[in-house]
């Protein structure tokens, strides 16, 4: 079976949308750290549409940090891929363009450098998940004992983290005379500009207090938002839109209706004309912690519980009434933490989420969401507990999230059926939870795991009983009892 190309466009069923610019035209504007299926259904769109609109500045040469595996499957296709957009019932299609090379930084870390100290370069943005800043996730401090980051501490010739790969270029772009390039970070983090600039600066610091300093005065870090569901594609989904297609696209994405991309209004050099889905202002925090306490930990909620229930989709969890009651609640303890933005209807925005979560035809996975926990639950879920208790108010529902995310730790489901923990803490983790015999132990260990739970929520009262309450639930009866006992409480 032949492959998408640039040769094959023209083949293409007439209702695909095809890039509507000259490919040949388009120059490197953005590089971009972490290309998984995220970047190419949310940023890259947005670069898409500038390029669309007529302005070839912001073409993307794309990195991934880790494994060949999307540049294989984009490099033979010329950068070209299909996002498709899944609204419970259509389907649209539409050819993304904007991806003109994917390099491998471990295979050729030069590549990536050059590209990032380019003069064509104004704008690096970055999907490397919560794990890639190198930051201790409860106290935002560089983790200086990460192998891969003590390498970069020592070395930046061949950089192993992102901020390493930061750092060598902005010195290159010092040295040769450039300005710096904005550099923005597009995980589910609170502050994630800052953190960015926390962890580019101090490793910068360590090399050169003059390269530092120079960051510091003429770069920027933007905050954002970045909201779009993004379901890991399956072999299904590409063996569909081959048949529709009549050409093989392994770098196919799949997503919904919705996109939202909120960023800071703090930029040192050029930026597109920003169009759909993109809103600049001067405060993202409220965004973010609404989308990271809502969205985010709703999801979370959604995937452990789901997951220990044995239950493989997002949607699928959300058709159990009982699900649907904790979703609510969980949303009602959130809610009275949050300053939103005034454009922001919270109510409206709830039953706008929970559209998104019941649409049927993206078949989120939530074994794709209980990833990462240990990175996830500090914002997701603990920083909204510690608000509720702080101001004396019950945390029945966010608790009953965290003590699932601790029962997974277990690699069971409720059905005895085993899974991977896949976490960068899991093994400390499950050491600290083995070395426990009874639930209050477990809880007690969870509780002094202080690179996950800030020490003052860990001895906190209220939130042990109520930890231990739902564990032993979980433990002994399961998710979906633990949901039907908090329906009825
Ligand atoms: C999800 C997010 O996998 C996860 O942890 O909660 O990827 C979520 O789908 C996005 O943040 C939505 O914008």
């Amino acid at each position: 079976m032949s492959r998408l190309s640039t040769q094959s466009l023209a083949d293409l069923p007439a209702d695909v949308v095809r890039p509507g610019y000259d490919r040949a035209q388009v120059k490197a504007g953005v590089v971009h750290l972490g290309i998984g299926a995220f970047h190419r259904a949310h940023q890259a769109v947005v670069f898409d549409d500038a390029l669309n609109a007529g302005d070839l500045r912001w073409g993307i040469v794309a990195a991934s940090l880790r494994s060949p595996s999307v540049r294989d499957q984009m490099v033979p296709q010329d950068g070209l891929y299909t996002m498709l957009v899944r609204d419970g019932s259509a389907e649209q299609a539409r050819i993304i363009g904007a991806v003109q090379d994917v390099i491998v930084a471990p295979q050729d870390p030069q590549a990536l450098i050059a590209a990032l100290a380019a003069p064509d370069t104004h704008i690096v943005t970055l999907t490397i998940t919560e794990k890639g800043y190198k930051l201790d996730p409860a106290t935002g401090a560089l983790i200086e004992d990460d192998p891969q980051l003590a390498a970069d501490l020592v070395s930046l010739d061949s950089p192993q983290t992102a901020p390493g790969y930061l750092v060598a270029a902005l010195a290159r772009r010092m040295a040769t005379g450039l300005a710096p390039f904005t550099a923005i970070s597009c995980d589910n983090l609170p502050h994630n500009g800052t953190r960015l600039r926390n962890a580019v600066l101090a490793l910068a610091r360590r090399h050169d207090v003059n390269l530092a300093d120079w960051i510091a005065a003429e770069g920027a870090f933007p905050e954002t938002m970045v909201d779009r569901i993004v379901p890991a594609t399956t072999p299904d989904d590409i063996a569909t839109l081959t048949a529709r297609l009549g050409v093989e696209d392994q770098a196919m994405v799949k997503t919904e209706p919705f996109i939202q991309w909120v960023i800071e209004d703090r930029f040192c050099g050029p930026r597109p004309d920003f169009g759909a889905g993109v809103q600049l202002t001067a405060a993202v925090a409220p965004w973010e912690e609404a989308k990271l306490r809502l969205l985010n930990g709703a999801h979370s909620g959604i995937a452990y519980l789901g997951g220990l229930a044995a239950i493989d989709h997002v949607h699928e969890v959300l058709a159990l009434p009982e699900a649907r009651f904790f979703v609510e609640a969980l949303w009602d303890e959130a809610e009275t933490t949050l300053s939103p933005p005034p454009e922001l209807d919270v109510a409206a925005y709830r039953t706008q989420l929970m559209a998104r979560f019941d649409n049927p035809t993206l078949r989120h996975r939530t074994r794709q969401i209980a990833m990462d926990g240990s990175q996830k639950l500090p914002q997701r879920l603990l920083a909204t507990i510690a608000a509720r208790i702080d101001a004396g108010q019950g945390i029945d529902a966010l608790t009953l999230a965290v003590a699932a995310w601790v029962r997974w730790q277990a690699g069971q489901d409720d059905l005895g059926e085993a899974h991977v923990v896949d976490d960068p803490l899991a093994a400390p983790i499950a050491a600290a939870l083995d070395a426990a015999t009874t639930t209050a132990e477990r809880v007690a260990a969870i509780l002094a795991f202080d690179a996950v739970v800030p020490p003052a929520l860990g001895a906190n009262a209220q939130f042990r009983d109520t930890l231990t309450r739902w564990l032993a639930i979980l433990e002994t009866q399961g998710a979906r009892v633990a949901l039907v006992t908090f329906h009825g409480d």
